[in-house]
Parts: C-alpha cells; structure tokens; sequence
C-alpha cells in the first residue's frame, strides 16, 4: 500500500530527500455517545481503516498537499504564512489546522511540507476521518520537526484545531482514539480528567460490523453544536440546585432528584441521556471485563434508545438497519455510532449469524430505503504511528 503511495508522491514532488511515510486510525465508538463534552466516560476503539501520509521536509515556507481521494483538485499549495482559520472550506483546513494549532502553542513550524494523503475510511461517515488526518498531521509535525509532545498532546492539538479552527466544537474521544488505539482494545476513557485504560475485547464467538447508511444529513456540524449548548445550559441549571462541574458527575438518582432544575423539556431529555449513557458505559465496560457479553450488547442497544428519543441524534435510515439488526438471530448488541445524524452503525454479531446478518440486511435496507448499505468487518487496531524512518 504505502509502496505505491511513495511512488505517487515521488511523481508528483520528486524523488530526492529523506520521505517518511504515517499512519493514523479512524475509529468506532462501542459505547458512550455525547457524553465527551459532558465530562462522561467514552469507550472507542482504533480502527486498523485509517490514513496514510507521505510527507518530506522542504527547505521554504511552502506547503503542497495533494490527495489521493480527491485526485481532481490536484496539488493545492499554501504557505506557513496561510494559516487562517475558517476560510473556504476544503479537506486541506485539518492539516492546515493542526499546523495552525501547533504555532498557536508555540511551536513554530521551521519549514514548509510536501504531504500527500490517501485515507481509506469512508468519508463523512462517523467514523473519524477527519480526526485521523489531524492526528496524522500532528504525528508528521512531530516526527519531521522533533517537537517535544506526547500523543495526549497531539489528540489534544487535534481537538483545539478542530474547535477553532474548522469551526466544529466537538470532543476529545475521536483524536483521543486515533492517537492511542491499541490493537484488539477499546479505550476506556474518562473525558474529565483523560485518565484511561485500555480493556481488552476479545470476542471469540462474535464479529464487530460496522454499516455505512451512506447518508448523512446536513444538519451534522449545526445540529451538534446545539446539543452541546442544550447540555451546558441544563449543566447551568442543576447547578443551581446541586453541587456538580459536569453532567458525568451525575448518577441517575441524583438526576432525577434535581432533574426539575432544567426548565425545559428538551433539555431534560438532552441531559437525561448524557447522565444515563455515562452511567451506562461503566457499566458495559465491567460487563465486557467480566465477559459478560450478552450484557454489554443490551446496554448497546439501550444507548441506541437513548441516542434516538432523547438525543434525537438518531434519523429513518439508520433507525431502519438498528431495528433489522435488533431483529436477526445472533445480534448480540447494535446502535448508532458516532455523532449522529447518518453515518454508521456499529453492531456485535455472532460469528455463524455475519454472513447471513450483512446478506439480509443488505437486501431489506436496499428495498427499504433505496440505495446499499456498506458492510465492514472490522478490526481493532493500534493508535497512530510513523510507519517507516
Ligand atoms: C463526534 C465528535 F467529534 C466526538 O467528540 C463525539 O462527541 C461524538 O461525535 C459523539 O459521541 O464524533
């Protein structure tokens, strides 16, 4: 794969120097939705789907970037000297952003790049492809220059370029992932103070699939940065009442003690969810360290419950392939994945039932809603990495 990449980059911005060539995971979330910027717990894994990146150093300012998934645009260059968030939007503001990110943290960026990108995660579809390529930037940035920052600092980087930069005000848990995946471990992190742990998920009698609903509504950027504003003025609000910093500081009796604190109903429901999928995603990380399975998956499908009435995160077409998963024989758990809105979900599947499961649901989806679904049979892989020197 990165042969061929090598060879591509060398066509395109030549053959000399020292070329180094990256990788960095996208992921899928097992279970904790919208719960990292409510100060909950979140349980993801890396993916070993993700981006490649072929980078060199140059002795300018410059910097050329060119993708392999968007070969029409061609080489797009810019300068260290371009750095400017929210300007046109294009794939080039999140590596834009990270180096932004970087200088803003003071370290100054000593020369321009030539990086080429080929990423092989479906685009748009939940599964972090825009945070593998900030963390990919960072690694780069990182490896090319020798900056002194560990791979917390550089999910963390991600995250600030992502906020500021490109305009979406989203977590920790998707740069987090993809910085510190681990082959064959979800990460169990704890988006208040990043402490994790890695727990083990060795499901021998069962498959993790994803399925891409390839839709994805336009509401995605928008409607997420409402959630986010519902949870902080209900957080405002019990804090009127209850002495806490975050709605993960919660248990479901406290909430529903204080929960006639937040003034309106929507709200309630919004911060009802963050609380309970907090409290859930313990729950389902003890039950798998336990080997308890069967009772990791109910707790899946209860977080998809949660994600569609009280989060309303959830929509038709997605909705359509969590209720044919719910209703196939050897499902051990399925719900929606990732922000919301289309994308992904995210399902665990008896080893005997996966090729019946995709063929089914396969068939009922297209007739139900018109266009295939994409079937991914996946596995967990390690967090970001140089892949060679
Ligand atoms: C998106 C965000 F980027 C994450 O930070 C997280 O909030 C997720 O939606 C929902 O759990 O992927």
């Amino acid at each position: 794969m990165t042969a061929k990449l090598v060879e591509k980059f060398q066509e395109l911005f030549g053959a000399e120097g020292d070329i180094r060539t990256y990788f960095a995971p996208g992921r899928v979330n097992l279970i904790g939705e919208h719960t990292d910027y409510n100060g909950g717990h979140v349980f993801p894994c890396a993916l070993t789907l993700g981006t490649y990146g072929i980078a060199r150093k140059r002795e300018d300012n410059k910097l050329r970037f060119y993708s392999v998934n968007f070969e029409r645009l061609g080489v797009i260059e810019s300068s260290l000297e371009d750095l400017k968030p929210y300007k046109a939007a294009e794939w080039t503001n999140y590596p834009k952003g990270v180096m932004w990110a970087f200088e803003e943290r003071g370290y100054k960026l000593p020369n321009g790049l030539d990086i080429l990108l080929y990423g092989n995660i479906p685009n748009g579809s939940g599964l972090s492809s825009s945070a593998s390529l900030e963390v990919l930037t960072g690694v780069i940035l990182k490896d090319m220059f020798g900056f002194d920052v560990s791979m917390t600092d550089i999910a963390l980087i991600g995250q600030f370029s992502e906020n500021n930069f490109n305009g979406c005000n989203c977590g920790i848990m998707d740069q987090f992932a993809s910085a510190m995946g681990k082959k064959d471990n979800a990460i169990f992190l704890d988006t208040n103070t990043l402490q994790y742990e890695y727990a083990p998920v060795v499901l021998e009698d069962a498959k993790i699939v994803i399925i891409n609903s390839k839709v994805k509504h336009s509401l995605v950027d928008s409607a997420y940065n409402d959630r986010r504003n519902e949870c902080e003025t209900a957080l405002k609000e019990l804090q009127e009442v209850v002495a806490v910093q975050t709605l993960g500081d919660l248990t479901e009796e406290a909430f529903e003690k204080h929960k006639d604190a937040i003034k309106s109903e929507i709200r309630q429901k919004r911060a009802r969810h963050a609380v309970y999928e907090n409290q859930r995603t313990i729950r389902a990380v003890e039950a798998l360290k336990e080997n308890r399975i069967e009772e990791f998956g109910k707790l899946m499908n209860e977080s998809h419950r949660s994600l569609r009435d009280d989060y309303e995160v959830s929509c038709k077409e997605i909705d359509i392939l969590v209720d044919l998963a719910w209703e196939t024989e050897g499902v051990i758990g399925s719900r929606i994945t990732g922000g919301g809105f289309g994308g992904c979900t995210v399902s665990i599947v008896k080893n005997e039932a996966v090729d019946g499961f995709i063929k089914n649901i396969g068939e009922q989806y297209l007739a139900k809603v018109g266009h295939e679904a994409e079937f991914y049979v996946v596995d967990i892989g390690d967090g970001a990495r140089v892949l060679n020197g």
